[in-house]
């Protein structure tokens, strides 16, 4: 018989209607400047900040809390060269015959290529692996929803990330098996995002975009 958890009170701080709009509207404000880059500043980020940040993912919900995520902290220019070579192998093939004429059509107003020098540039990587099930005494014992759990993660480190002043970009090399390799992760994990993070390159420049208006993702019923 699984034994409960101990429950224990919760209280959180509420606001005011108005306190909540102001906060709301300036979390927002905030959010809205999060953009991704692909330049970055080698200019180093303290390991204390990174280790927050991955707190802060792992703070994200987990389909019976399982917390099926690992996230390897890379900072070794040996690694990350290792890294780097091996994504734009894979890469090279994918923008050279695996990605379809309307991928690479969709891609062009973005100017990416098969060239990751940002994996050996931006001074830290977080590999986020997602575990299918844990071994536990000797048996396997599954992960629910880990697609789900783990996405949310990532959304709250990159909001994280944001939130400390920092960039990031959510790369998504294909295939990406090797990064099992190069970081020896066990059996129960497979790759899930490389986020290279740390301060823009000096005079970035960023494709001008524009999201879409309330009216085109809300419905109200
Ligand atoms: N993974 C490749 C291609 C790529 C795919 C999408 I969808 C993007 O939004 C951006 C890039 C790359 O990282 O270049």
């Amino acid at each position: 018989m699984a034994t409960t958890y101990p429950f224990i009170p919760y209280q959180r701080e509420t606001f005011s209607a108005v306190e909540m709009i102001r906060r709301s509207r300036e979390f927002y404000g905030l959010m809205n400047q999060r953009r991704t880059v692909r330049e970055f500043s080698p200019k180093p980020v303290p390991l204390e900040v990174m280790e927050h940040l991955i707190l802060t993912a792992g703070t994200a919900p987990s389909g019976a809390h399982k917390q099926p995520w690992t996230f390897c902290l890379v900072s070794e220019p040996e690694i990350k060269k290792q890294i780097r070579t091996e994504a734009e192998k894979e890469e090279y093939e994918s923008y050279h015959g695996r990605m379809s004429e309307e991928w690479l059509e969709d891609l062009a107003p973005l100017q990416t290529d098969w060239q990751k020098p940002f994996l050996e540039i931006a001074p830290w990587l977080i590999v986020v692996f997602k575990r299918a099930y844990e071994n536990v005494d000797g048996r396997s014992r599954q992960n629910y929803y880990v697609q789900e759990s783990v996405g949310i993660a990532c959304g709250f480190l990159l909001a994280a990330i944001h939130h400390a002043g920092l960039c990031a970009l959510t790369h998504t090399p294909s295939p990406m098996n090797f990064l099992s390799k190069i970081l020896e992760r066990p059996e129960n994990e497979r790759p899930f995002l490389l986020i290279p993070v740390g301060y823009p390159a000096e005079s970035v420049m960023v494709p001008d975009l524009k999201r879409k208006s309330l009216h085109e993702v809300m419905v109200r019923y």
